[in-house]
């Protein structure tokens, strides 16, 4: 009996002790198996006389009792402690703040080509974006430059060894607009243009827009109208303009324009170098020498065109003074818009 106390006071000391289902699985092998030590300690009371027989298999089945709730009680305490395990490794913490989800940025030239076209369709305008590799008669004769022109030198122009070039002005889409296009016309030629330049305030490839209004009895009043209403749009202000006469192969007469600086309002600050005023755009009467050619009346028909460059309008609108930000694509920098 003692010996049978012993093992089952063994047993239930393993059992406590157990630290995973595999070890107890083996204490119950150990103690309650086939070849286990409870059973062996029956076996070796084989010789034992039929009158002990009832209260020693009683005291065995006792043993076994007290030692399978032992095993049970562990089982449990087991199997809890590795559910808590489990749903503490999958708990989650409503407090911490969502992941978020990265939104896209339209570029600042986007944002101004946007309200460049939202105002001129406003105005029934057609809106070209022509093509980007043009040949000479486009970018240069049929704009009255021709050939030895000065002002082809003052182009800095990306030649292809076939004759074709880069244009280096939305000009030519205006011409090929006309090809297709009789007057009355009212149309904007804008994207990319290039030129062989490469400083601080240029860079090889930039955005011009370029406007064109031909009909009966268009004068250079029209013209100013359009460019103020469209100016006071874009910069959401009314600020005043002054026009200086200046030369343009294609325009006759000519003028440069210059608006009250955005920043100052003429008062003079670094932006417009203490002068109160900006260049924004050129204009001017389109020439008949443009327009002949193409098969247009110029007894009847005149008209006005325009060209701005379009980064320094969203320099000047979004207050960056670095052109060359608008091209590097750095992140930090597109984000902000
Ligand atoms: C046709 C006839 C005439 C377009 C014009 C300008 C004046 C002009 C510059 C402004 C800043 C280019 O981006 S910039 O450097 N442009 O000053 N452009 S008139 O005249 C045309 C166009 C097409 C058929």
């Amino acid at each position: 009996m003692q010996k049978l106390n012993q093992i089952a006071e063994q047993a239930v000391l393993s059992a406590e002790q157990a630290v995973s289902l595999q070890q107890l699985d083996e204490v119950r092998i150990h103690y309650l198996g086939k070849k286990g030590q409870v059973t062996e300690f029956l076996k070796s009371l084989a010789n034992i006389s039929p009158e002990e027989r009832p209260l020693i298999g009683q005291s065995v089945n006792q043993a076994k009792e007290t030692i399978q709730e032992a095993i049970q009680k562990r089982l449990e305490e087991l199997k809890s402690a590795e559910l808590a395990k489990r749903l503490a490794g999958e708990t989650i913490d409503v407090t911490l703040p969502g992941r978020g989800h990265a939104e896209g940025h339209l570029h600042p030239i986007t944002r101004t080509i946007m309200r460049i076209e939202d105002y001129f369709t406003q105005l029934g305008f057609d809106i070209t974006g022509g093509q980007e590799i043009e040949n000479e008669y486009y970018n240069f004769d049929a704009l009255n430059i021709p050939a030895h022109h000065p002002a082809r030198a003052m182009h800095d122009t990306f030649y292809f060894e076939n004759g074709l070039l880069l244009r280096t002005h939305t000009s030519p889409g205006q011409i090929r607009y006309l090809e297709k296009k009789q007057p009355p016309v009212r149309m904007i030629a804008l994207g990319r243009v290039f030129r062989c330049e490469s400083d601080v305030t240029h860079t090889p490839m930039f955005h011009q827009l370029e406007g064109l209004c031909l009909d009966k009895n268009i004068c250079f009043s029209d013209l100013k109208g359009i460019l103020k209403d469209f100016l006071q749009f874009f910069f959401e202000d009314e600020l005043a303009m002054r026009f200086r006469p200046s030369y343009f192969p294609f325009t006759e007469p000519s003028a440069e324009v210059d608006m009250q600086c955005v920043m100052c309002k003429g008062k003079g600050c670094r932006i417009c170098k203490n002068t109160g005023w900006l260049e924004i755009l050129g204009c001017g009467m389109v020439h008949p020498s443009v327009l002949a050619p193409l098969g247009v009346d110029t007894d009847t028909i005149n008209g006005f065109a325009f060209g701005v460059g379009i980064d320094r309008l969203a320099m000047l609108r979004y207050q960056i003074n670095d052109l060359r930000l608008l091209f590097e694509n750095d992140i930090r920098f597109l984000q902000q818009f």
